[in-house]
């Protein structure tokens, strides 16, 4: 037992951990979200989302043209995801809620009876297990009548979401003491306004923008709604969960377009909350109207926070939530190089191109490379931009194509990218508190459909009853969570190390 308590000063030659505890308190949990695993996609009075109109009006859109309208049948199978969260002996299980679910209309005149009996259920349920929920209000599921008023782009959004939150609150925030906002304010308006997610809108210049700002106010008026009516009562801690891949320069000379392509990618969503200044970065600010002035627009297509709003967006967090899969090596593009939509989102803007080294393996999904290091770099980036801000990891994870239990693959993902959080921890004393993996269970993985698998259990889409089986991973996974630290090699090589 006293190996498993081993703390901070083992031998990190060549900077490889061998084995070490993760610091106490760290917490450990897996992910899902609601569209993706819940199915029931009409069930009782629940409200049609973006993604039921998207999947059911434009089924090309997706690779497979599958759709989650059963998906993992969590809706009716979720006693079955608490027994495996409680199997593995996670300490937290974050899930999400689905808006149109819990209010049919989008507004909050009208709260569903079973949306609220479901989510009661799961999050008692999680209770009794002795698991916290960690609870997300928005992952990408927009009562499609709110995208009929102009959804994420119209600025009315900002108090129906504070709305939505406020009922939410009410609900659950007596047993829900983490709340996420907005999952990857990122992808749903670059990915969203790009044509690449629900609504599958295509105007980069000026919605994805509007949707940029709209979605920070609506977090921060989420945030601040807690803050007044809520907190004094319940202690909970809230943030957003911002995915944010590792961007490196290709050359010394690409150090200037790497800086503005991660401004453009992630410091658009947490310069506003995180810095001490608050709102945009500078460096995108300028650079945003000096190329909206230049193609001939009377003001910045990047829209300009009011004092007001800079201060409410401000300090609107408790910690850091953090989404990272995958890294990019940044090069400024050749002039009249042609980069495409799936480029990354600074492609088109900055006239930056994303590439990815040759020795990085790649994943189910095309877009996840592996490089390791590159959480480590950013969570060293985050602390050096935003100070000594507690970092919760909300996702991290691999996708295959999921037919076998023996996913190796995953394991090692797994195990190189846990290394690198302790590395953060022990050498570079950022405070990580605690690691998400993505997913519990395979899922219905957006526009890739069914092709591409994340889950630590696997789920038979083939069959009626949906079984669940675990994965290699999950059982390396809950072997972590249980001796709270990492074995890479032999324990019998930390001899020096134990406590
Ligand atoms: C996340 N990237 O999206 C989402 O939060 C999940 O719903 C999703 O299933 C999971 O990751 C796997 O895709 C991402 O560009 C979107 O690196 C974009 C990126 C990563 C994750």
């Amino acid at each position: 037992m006293c190996l498993l308590v081993v703390v901070g000063v083992l031998a990190v030659a060549n900077e490889r951990v061998d084995s070490q505890s993760f610091p106490p308190g760290f917490q450990f949990g897996a992910a899902t979200s609601a569209y993706q695993i819940e199915g029931g996609w009409n069930a009782s009075d629940k409200g049609e989302s973006i993604w039921d109109r998207m999947v059911h009006s434009r089924p090309d859109f997706i690779d497979d043209r599958s759709n989650a309208d059963v998906a993992c049948d969590s809706y009716n199978l979720w006693e079955e995801d608490l027994r495996l969260v409680q199997e593995m002996g996670l300490d937290f299980y974050r899930f999400s809620i689905s808006w149109p679910r819990l209010l049919p209309h989008g507004f909050s005149n009208k709260i569903s009876e079973d949306g609220r009996r479901y989510y009661n259920a799961v999050i008692d349920g999680l209770r009794a297990r002795g698991v916290a929920p960690v609870v997300t209000l928005y992952h990408w599921d927009l009562p499609q009548r709110l995208q009929d008023l102009g959804g994420w782009t119209n600025p009315l959004i900002v108090e129906w979401f504070a709305d939505y939150a406020r009922v939410a609150f009410t609900l659950f925030a007596d047993r829900v003491s983490t709340w996420i906002t907005i999952n990857e304010p990122g992808s749903v308006c670059d990915g969203g306004y790009r044509g690449l997610l629900a609504p599958g809108v295509r105007d980069r210049e000026i919605g994805a923008l509007l949707c940029t700002k709209h979605v920070l106010l609506a977090h921060a008026r989420a945030y601040r709604v807690y803050q007044e009516e809520f907190k004094a009562k319940y202690l909970g801690e809230l943030s957003i969960a911002n995915q944010e891949s590792w961007y490196e320069p290709k050359t010394d000379q690409d150090m200037e377009i790497t800086l503005l392509a991660r401004e453009y990618s992630f410091g658009r969503y947490s310069h506003p909350i995180y810095s001490a200044a608050g709102g945009w970065p500078p460096a995108l600010e300028r650079y945003m109207a000096d190329n909206s002035k230049k193609e001939g627009y009377p003001r910045s297509r990047l829209p300009a926070f009011t004092q007001d709003e800079i201060q409410l967006v401000k300090g609107s967090f408790d910690f850091y939530g953090l989404n990272h899969y995958t890294s990019r090596v940044v090069r400024a593009a050749a002039p009249g190089e042609s980069l495409s939509r799936r480029a990354g989102v600074a492609a088109e803007e900055l006239g930056a191109a994303l590439e990815t080294r040759p020795h990085w393996k790649t994943a189910a999904s095309s877009w996840l490379k592996v490089n390791p290091e590159g959480l480590r770099n950013l969570l060293k980036l985050i602390k050096q931009q935003y100070g000594d801000v507690k970092i919760l990891i909300t996702e991290n994870g691999y996708s295959d194509t999921g037919h076998q239990l023996d996913d190796h693959d995953r394991i090692n993902y797994y195990k190189d990218y846990l290394e690198q959080v302790l590395l953060a921890v022990t050498e570079d004393a950022v405070r990580v508190v605690g690691y998400t993996a993505w997913s519990l269970l395979d899922n219905f993985e957006w526009t890739s459909g069914y092709t591409s698998r994340f889950g630590l259990y696997s789920v038979d889409f083939t069959s009626p009853m949906r079984p669940r089986a675990a994965r290699a991973s999950a059982r390396y996974y809950t072997s972590v969570v249980r001796a709270r630290a990492l074995r890479v090699t032999r324990v019998a090589d930390t001899h020096n190390a134990t406590a």
